[in-house]
């Protein structure tokens, strides 16, 4: 049988086919699961993102995320792959260190949300929440400075009000380093499957090379 290894690495992840048993972690190559996060300001749409991702579902009451919150898929991705994201949720109590860490412990990928009604909420990915995952990338125990990242606009349907214009959110995206820039709409369903899908994509294009 064929399997698949990750094999952590001081600064990066690589896949490789066929490593011996016991090199790495072991996982069949049909249950990759990778760990996502989302962070950005309260408010932005991180819960309803993965909301209508998950569960096609969006509400327009505000629910506040009460600690963690983890849902899971799995998604196909272009060259057939599947792959299960694990999708982690943090809410207000991001303040607190202790479960700052937990969070970003063994994370693969990352999601940075921002409101492109709210210019401020564009500011604060760079400090505090860019700023916080790469201190905590930094870390000894991490091993995830090869981190993939992608950032991602919310609230397009909300024409009239926006603040934020695309070429903003993509020089945004190439300061900090992340895959890409998506604008979306979590109400309406625009390119949300898309923003999960190619954070996912990134780590297999990241990992071949
Ligand atoms: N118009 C509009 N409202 C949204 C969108 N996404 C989220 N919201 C609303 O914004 C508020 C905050 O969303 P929520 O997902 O709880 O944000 P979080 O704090 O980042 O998890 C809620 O009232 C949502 O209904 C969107 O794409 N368009
Ligand atoms: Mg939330």
């Amino acid at each position: 049988m064929k399997y698949t290894y990750l094999k952590c690495i001081k600064d990066g992840i690589r896949i490789t086919d066929n490593y011996r048993a016991g090199q790495g972690i072991q996982i069949m190559k049909q249950k990759l699961v990778l760990k996502l996060v989302l962070l950005g300001d309260p408010g932005v749409g991180k819960t309803s993102l993965i909301s209508q991702f998950v569960h096609a579902k969006f509400r327009n009451s505000y629910q506040l995320t009460v600690g963690l919150d983890i849902s899971s898929k799995l998604i196909k991705l272009n060259d057939g792959r599947t792959v299960t994201l694990s999708i982690n949720d943090i809410g207000g109590q991001a303040r607190f260190a202790a479960i700052r860490h937990m969070f970003f412990k063994g994370a693969h990928l990352a999601m940075f949300v921002f409101d492109v009604t709210r210019a401020e909420t564009l500011r604060n990915i760079v400090d505090p929440w860019h700023k916080e995952l790469m201190e905590f990338c930094s870390q000894p125990d991490s091993t995830r400075s090869a981190i993939q990242t992608i950032l991602v606009g919310n609230k397009t349907d909300l024409e009239d009000y926006r603040m934020v214009e695309d070429d903003e959110g993509e020089a945004l995206a190439k300061k900090i380093g992340a895959q890409g820039y998506i604008s979306a709409s979590a109400k309406e369903n625009l390119q949300v499957d898309e923003a999960f899908k190619r954070l996912a994509q990134s780590f297999f294009d990241q990992v071949r090379t």
